[in-house]
C-alpha cells in the first residue's frame, strides 16, 4: 500500500482558531481527518504529524523518508531558518513536497527565502489549506 506522510511545523496546531483571514477556518484535526479519509478512498495510507519542535520534525522526516512514497511538509516558520530541516529532507529517499497555506513570497522580506525549496521535489503556496489536498491528489494520481 502506498504511504504518504503529511508533516506540519510550528504553530500550525492553531489552524482554525486564529488569523482565519490568512490561515482559514478549518482546524488541523479536521484537515488531517480529510487527508486520511481521501487516502483511504484511494488505497493510500496517509500519516499525519504536527510538532512545534524542530528536532521532532527532523525525526519524522527520517522516520518516514526511507519507506514512505512521499512526504508533504509545511515547515512553518522553520522554512526560513532551518538548515537542519533542509539537511534532513536532502538526506532521505522519498520525494518531499513543500506546502504553504499563504504565499510567503508576497509577505514580509524574511519569508521570501525558503531554505527547503531547493531540496524539495515540488510544492504549492498561496492556495490556502486546499493546497495540501492538491498536492496529495497530484501524488496519488501521478
Ligand atoms: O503559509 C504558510 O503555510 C506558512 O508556512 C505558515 C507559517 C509562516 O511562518 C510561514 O512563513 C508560511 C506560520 C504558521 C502559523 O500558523 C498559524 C495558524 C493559525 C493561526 C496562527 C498561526
Amino acid at each position: 500500500m502506498k504511504r504518504i506522510a503529511i508533516l506540519n511545523g510550528p504553530n500550525l496546531n492553531l489552524l482554525g482558531t486564529r488569523e482565519p483571514g490568512v490561515y482559514g477556518h478549518q482546524t488541523l484535526e479536521d484537515l488531517e481527518a480529510s487527508w486520511v479519509a481521501f487516502g483511504q478512498t484511494h488505497g493510500v495510507q496517509v500519516i499525519c504529524f504536527q510538532s512545534n519542535v524542530e528536532g521532532e520534525l527532523i525525526d519524522a522526516i527520517q522516520a518516514n523518508g526511507f519507506d514512505a512514497d512521499a512526504i508533504l511538509i509545511n515547515p512553518g516558520g522553520y522554512t526560513h531558518t532551518s538548515v537542519a530541516i533542509r539537511d534532513a529532507i536532502a538526506a532521505v529517499d522519498a520525494p518531499v513536497y513543500e506546502v504553504h497555506i499563504s504565499h510567503p513570497e508576497a509577505r514580509e522580506e524574511f519569508r521570501k527565502t525558503s531554505l527547503v525549496r531547493e531540496v524539495c521535489a515540488g510544492g504549492v503556496s498561496g492556495l490556502g489549506v486546499r493546497g495540501y489536498m492538491s498536492v496529495l491528489e497530484s501524488i496519488i494520481f501521478k
